[in-house]
């Protein structure tokens, strides 16, 4: 049996941390899981294959999405870098993706993004998808791009898109802010497993955060594909509920955290 009639899903950048927790989460849910990585995997188990690709080489991503239904596209450098490496690994690894994936008739990707794609809104402030982005490091910034090539790809070719803008994921939270961002790995093994198989979709952006008493973000598409979180980072609360913020920590403003105060040369007060 394969849920949703997907015989074969590739997960990218497979060996990371949510990699691993899908691989345990989605085991015996779909035909084949194709993990893929440019690093080692240990051992595959019954219902997986390992495809080795770097995703800034075109041939090798067309070699790793042929004969998939879905792709689950972890891949990518997951904080901030250099220009260089986020451009090769982030942009042009999810543009190749997409196009292999346009190339070989995959139906639906499911895009890692990030929070980070509006890491500018303040604490004091909740949104949704649709307010505009305002990413917070050159890492968000590729997030931002990777949802537009996801938007593209939907809109001209028919290539369903799920962008999962990805909170705090751990196995709990770690400090006050992630009180708001934290998701957990059994809410994000059902958010993917939403993803890939909610029916007749086109295009969605979906926040992947727990049903935190103190989140920032209003969800909307998560009801749209059925994602009921189950994990309250509420629980963890009296752990940090004595943190004090730093005076002037510019972080502690934002949504982005230290993301948002790392190299931050700007002026707060304007960015309201
Ligand atoms: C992210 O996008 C990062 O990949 C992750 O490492 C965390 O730092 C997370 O955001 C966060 O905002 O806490």
């Amino acid at each position: 049996m394969s849920a949703a009639g997907m015989h074969r899903v590739l997960v990218t950048g497979a060996a990371g941390a949510i990699g691993r927790v899908l691989r345990d989460g989605l085991a015996g849910r779909y035909g084949v899981l194709r993990l893929s990585d440019r690093v080692e995997l240990g051992r595959l188990r019954p219902g997986e294959e390992h495809v080795r690709a770097e995703l800034g080489q075109f041939d090798e991503v067309v070699q790793a999405t042929r004969d998939c239904d879905a792709v689950v596209h972890l891949g990518g450098i997951p904080e901030e870098a250099a220009w260089e490496d986020i451009h090769a690994a982030n942009l042009l690894g999810t543009y190749h993706l997409y196009e292999a994936a346009r190339i070989n008739g995959v139906r639906r990707v499911v895009f890692a993004s990030s929070n980070h794609v509006v890491g500018f809104y303040r604490r004091t402030r909740k949104v949704d998808h649709r307010a505009p982005m305002r990413p917070d490091t050159r890492y968000g910034l590729s997030k931002a791009c990777g949802e537009m090539i996801a938007r593209f790809y939907a809109d001209k070719f028919g290539l369903q898109s799920v962008c999962l803008r990805i909170g705090s994921f751990r196995p709990q939270p770690l400090d006050a802010r992630m009180l708001s961002t934290w998701i957990s790995p059994r809410d994000t093994v059902q958010l993917v497993a939403r993803a890939l198989e909610a029916p007749g979709l086109h295009y969605e952006v979906v926040y992947g955060v727990s049903g935190n008493d103190r989140g920032w973000w209003l969800n909307p598409a998560a009801d749209r594909i059925g994602f009921r979180p189950e994990d309250n980072a509420e629980a963890f609360a009296a752990e940090f509920d004595r943190h004090r913020p730093a005076a002037g920590d510019v972080g502690e403003l934002f949504h982005g955290g230290h993301f948002c105060s790392q190299e931050f040369a700007g002026d707060p007060g304007r960015v309201d």
